[in-house]
């Protein structure tokens, strides 16, 4: 019996990657009774070997996850970094409160990476570093171009399965690209793409950095879908709303359109910042109209 990680999985075939190093073909044997689950990319797995030089065998156990994600499907991520570009795209901080609300909700450690950092002043990007620092998130700042900062990231990599995640152009690749160094870049490692230039696959594959620590390539997390959160809950997962949450007269409280709300006076006595309110409200009717839709 052999421990591995499930690197990548197509239809039934599953490729382990043992403790020691080697990769295995391996199929699943069926479905596991006892829960009714089928291994997914970052399952940690026991395997049984059918051909040590075929490298061939047969997955056993699944061990528990400690989350799982649907779409793209994959477990135990423990890690996202947030990657924003200070320019070229501007910085899309709905997307980015949108995806802190998905890491917390799924219990994945987030780090925000503020990224081309050379096209604009420091000032402006502080200014936005700042409002998440001060809620307790880690903010890192790079030139992925110029690989700066990429030491300081590959450290926060250690020990997390860590996939990278932000807008189009903002720069996942060329700081994967760094962290791995130019050659496997150019192996194309982290493209899986079809001439048309569109993603062609919602597959999931792991790329190992060090012993216990890979990065995720996962093509899904561009287009972030977090509708199933509810609307009400969401809240929660504005980590420094909660502790006023408790204040608001209404329970049930949306802290949208309700008087002595909370939330609201968290805001006026500048104790919550603007931005971070008015972009939960946004997120807050996305989800309300989603949900609305679906009935
Ligand atoms: N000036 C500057 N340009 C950068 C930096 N990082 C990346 N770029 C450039 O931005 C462009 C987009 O970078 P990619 O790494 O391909 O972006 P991506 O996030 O992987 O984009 P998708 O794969 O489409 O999701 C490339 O032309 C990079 O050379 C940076 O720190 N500074
Ligand atoms: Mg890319
Ligand atoms: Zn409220």
């Amino acid at each position: 019996m052999l421990k591995g990680i499930v690197i990548s999985n197509v239809s039934d075939l599953y490729h382990i990657e043992t403790e020691a190093g080697s990769v295995y073909n391996c199929n699943a044997r069926g479905k596991f009774k006892s829960n009714e689950i089928s291994p997914v990319t970052g399952d940690k797995v026991e395997i049984e070997i059918i051909d040590d030089e075929k490298k061939t065998g047969i997955i056993n156990k699944i061990e528990d996850r400690t989350n799982y994600i649907k779409r793209p499907k994959m477990a135990n991520l423990s890690q996202m970094i947030l990657v924003v570009s200070a320019k070229l795209p501007k910085p899309d901080l709905e997307l980015l409160d949108k995806q802190l609300v998905y890491a917390e909700y799924l219990n994945i450690h987030p780090i925000i990476c503020f990224n081309k950092v050379d096209l604009v002043d420091d000032e402006l990007i502080e200014n936005m570093a700042n409002v998440y620092r001060k809620i307790g998130y880690t903010v890192i700042k790079t030139n992925a171009k110029e690989e700066v900062g990429i030491d300081t990231l590959k450290q926060m990599l250690k020990g997390h399965i860590t996939a990278f995640s932000g807008n189009s152009g903002v720069g996942k690749s060329t700081l994967i690209n760094g962290i791995f160094g130019k050659d496997k870049a150019q192996e194309g490692l982290v493209s899986h793409k079809n001439k048309r230039g569109k993603n062609t696959t919602t597959q999931v594959y792991l790329y190992k950095i060090e012993d216990n620590t890979y990065i995720a390539d996962t093509p899904g997390f561009s287009t972030l879908d977090i509708s199933e959160i509810e609307s009400e809950y969401l809240c929660h997962y504005f980590v420094e709303f909660v502790p006023y949450i408790e204040k608001c007269e209404f329970v049930g409280c949306s802290h949208v359109k309700e008087q002595n709300c909370g939330i609201k006076m968290g805001l006026e006595a500048g104790k919550i910042d603007k931005g971070r309110y008015d972009r939960y409200c946004k997120i807050y009717q996305d989800l309300k109209e989603k949900e609305e839709r679906k009935w």
